[in-house]
């Protein structure tokens, strides 16, 4: 056991310090073992100490099934070493075909043995139980790398699973103290932290009726408040999309918060905006429809241009038909918007399909894509369950999804960015609806992250003093919020 926690801190698949969740907690300790794949011999040894804590237990089972994805590779090699069935458990059924939740020959009435790296809330191994009970299996037992002794075991034994765990957070601590590698108070915070983060129990029926959940999908129940923390450590935050993290650390380095809506119709002048207002701006949004001369060499310029100045291209599509016809809109036609667009916009309205659509185009270039929780325009329908459901969106495909077009910060998770439209300094609206308000308003009072603003800037007498106008507003707005939250 020594020899494996000692392993697992060295390849960092352990790690202490403060790492901010993506729940917006602080955590003095950081779990990933998805690292483990590169280290074929580690890879093995936690495969086969699963193992043995299984027989230690006296199971028995028919099947195998590790909870996707990182106790996937970890139940094949048991499976192959030891000569038994797998079975695994897609996240999302496919779209066409089968249609199948679990991959591999079901026989109901079977036992299934779930393999699982962490547990912590139990949520997970909880989910994968659900599916494989669902195809008539029965689950009894799941077994564990680490326990983070947050709970899970007692939420999970409440659900008739028992949980056996190779080793806890408890022990790994003792040993790591013991080796010398971390002294008493990085041990004494992480165990107040474990115990003040505990689950509350969850009352969720695998098998029958599903009762309110009470914790956070990610495990860690949502106890304390919303964290306010800066546009650069925000870039930092584990697992963050890169286009997130990208746009972060162009905020925090140019200071400016403000995107240009460069809702012009000429090519020529959409550059000569691009180039004048390039260092004023964190993202430059384009509706590439209205361009009267529109040309591919238009763009990759604007490119150029983005790169020099550093901010990042959203084409402002709004997508909002079926997953296949947005995968074309979004990839072909003559604008070819994905090979020159850092993120786009989609509407919710067509349900999770738009966003499958899009993601099958958007995940293999790194692009990223915002939902519209929410419009500016007076009597918007997009409130209320509508904007909720776009959060729930947002979280199931995060892979993909980068945040939010809202008017305010709408999720609690810092990976997401929130950007707000309608915005001048003379507040009020427009004789078509379009609705105004403040950047101190926007950034501060309601917490979102990015002003966008399009007539603002593109009316005034001089593009370029407006331009710095709303950038210092913007980031003033974004300093009195951190003040604020220092309290
Ligand atoms: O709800 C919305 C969403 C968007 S993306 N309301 C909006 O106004 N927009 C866009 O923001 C709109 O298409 C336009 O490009 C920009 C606002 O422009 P302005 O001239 O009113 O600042």
């Amino acid at each position: 056991m020594e020899s494996l926690v000692l392993e697992l801190f060295k390849v960092r698949a352990v790690k202490f310090g403060s790492f901010v969740l993506k729940s917006g907690i602080s955590s003095p300790v950081y779990i990933d073992l998805r690292v483990i794949v590169s280290h074929p011999i580690l890879l093995n040894q936690v495969s086969e100490l699963l193992w043995l804590t299984a027989n230690n237990a006296g199971i028995k089972c028919n099947s195998v099934c590790g909870v996707p994805y990182t106790a996937l590779p970890l139940a094949t090699i048991i499976c192959s070493s030891k000569k038994i069935p797998m079975l695994i458990r897609r996240k999302e059924a496919k779209d066409y075909g089968t249609k199948r939740l679990v991959e591999g020959a079901v026989n109901p009435g079977e036992t299934c043995l779930i393999i699982e790296d962490v547990v912590t809330s139990g949520s997970s191994v909880l989910e994968t139980a659900e599916v494989l009970c669902k195809e008539g299996l029965k689950v009894t037992d799941a077994v564990v790398l680490l326990d983070r002794e947050q709970g899970g075991k007692a939420i999970l034994e409440e659900e008739g699973i028992r949980l056996h765990s190779v080793c806890t957070l408890s022990r790994l601590l003792d040993i790591l103290q013991v080796q010398g590698k971390i002294d008493s108070e990085i041990v004494e915070s992480v165990k107040t932290f474990i115990r003040e983060n505990a689950c509350p129990p969850v009352h969720k029926m695998i098998n029958g009726s599903t009762k309110q959940l009470n914790y956070q999908p990610d495990g860690i129940p949502a106890k304390k408040p919303y964290q306010e923390i800066s546009y650069g450590a925000r870039a930092q935050l584990p697992e963050i999309h890169p286009i997130t993290a990208q746009l972060f650390k162009i905020m925090e380095k140019k200071e400016t918060n403000l995107c240009l809506a460069a809702d012009v119709t000429s090519s020529k002048e959409l550059l000569q905006l691009a180039d004048s207002l390039g260092s004023e701006i964190c993202v430059l949004k384009t509706h590439v429809d209205i361009l009267d001369d529109f040309s591919p060499a238009v763009f990759k310029e604007l490119k150029a241009i983005a790169d020099k100045y550093e901010f990042l291209i959203f084409e402002d599509r709004k997508f909002a038909d079926i997953g296949n016809t947005v995968k074309h809109q979004y990839e072909g036609g003559i604008y070819k918007i994905a090979s020159w667009s850092d993120f786009v916009n989609a509407h919710v309205v067509p349900g999770p399909g738009v966003v499958k659509g899009l993601k099958e185009v958007g995940l293999p270039l790194n692009r990223g894509c915002l939902l519209i929780a929410e419009m500016s325009t007076e009597g918007s329908l997009a409130t209320g369950e509508y904007t909720k459901t776009a959060v729930k969106l947002a979280e199931k495909h995060s892979d993909f999804v980068i945040g939010f077009i809202s008017s305010s910060n709408i999720s609690n998770r810092l990976d997401f960015i929130h950007m707000t439209p309608g915005v001048q300094m003379q507040t009020g609206a427009d004789n078509l609806g379009q609705q105004y308000l403040s950047p101190e308003e926007v950034i501060h009072k309601k917490a979102s992250d990015i002003i966008i603003v399009g007539r603002g800037i593109l009316t005034a007498k001089d593009c370029v003093e407006a331009a710095r106008m709303y950038k210092k507003a913007g980031w003033a707005a974004y300093l009195n919020r951190l003040l604020s939250a220092k309290g």
